[in-house]
């Protein structure tokens, strides 16, 4: 069921992520550029099930690598630490970061050919959107 997310996608779209980014803590400056750009996910998956999700970006390149319903420590790239766990329920990769009390979720989806990303923190919820790369 990962195996759909494999490739490498490009953001065409984004909506509400300003307000995301407030809702998880994200100063200013860090807003400006991360409303800015536009950044490719790159999704592999090894034998052993291992999942590899890359995010590259003019702003940052980050890189986890994960089992599905294992957690792992994760940095993002706003530099929040965070225990992340990464489950598929009902076909959406649901990854769950906790922090300092906190919860957010990104559920990514396949849907149209495309990847939806629904970033939620409480009732702020961003939408992006991927297509494959050429
Ligand atoms: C996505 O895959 C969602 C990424 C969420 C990143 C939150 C922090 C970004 C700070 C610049 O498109």
């Amino acid at each position: 069921m990962v195996e759909k997310f494999v490739g490498t996608w490009k953001m065409i779209s984004s909506e509400n992520f300003d307000d995301y980014m407030k809702a998880i803590g994200v100063g200013f400056a860090t807003r400006q550029v991360g409303n800015r750009t536009k950044p490719n996910l790159v999704f592999t998956v090894d034998d052993q099930g291992t999942v590899c999700m890359r995010t590259q970006s003019t702003f940052k390149n980050t890189e986890i690598k994960f089992k599905l319903n294992e957690p792992f420590d994760e940095t993002t790239a706003d530099d929040r630490k965070t225990r992340t766990v990464v489950t598929l329920e009902n076909g959406k990769l649901v990854q769950k970061q906790n922090w300092d009390g906190k919860e957010t979720c990104i559920e990514r989806e396949i849907s149209d050919g495309k990847l939806i990303a629904k970033c939620i923190m409480g009732d702020v919820v961003a939408v992006r959107t991927y297509v494959r790369e050429a």
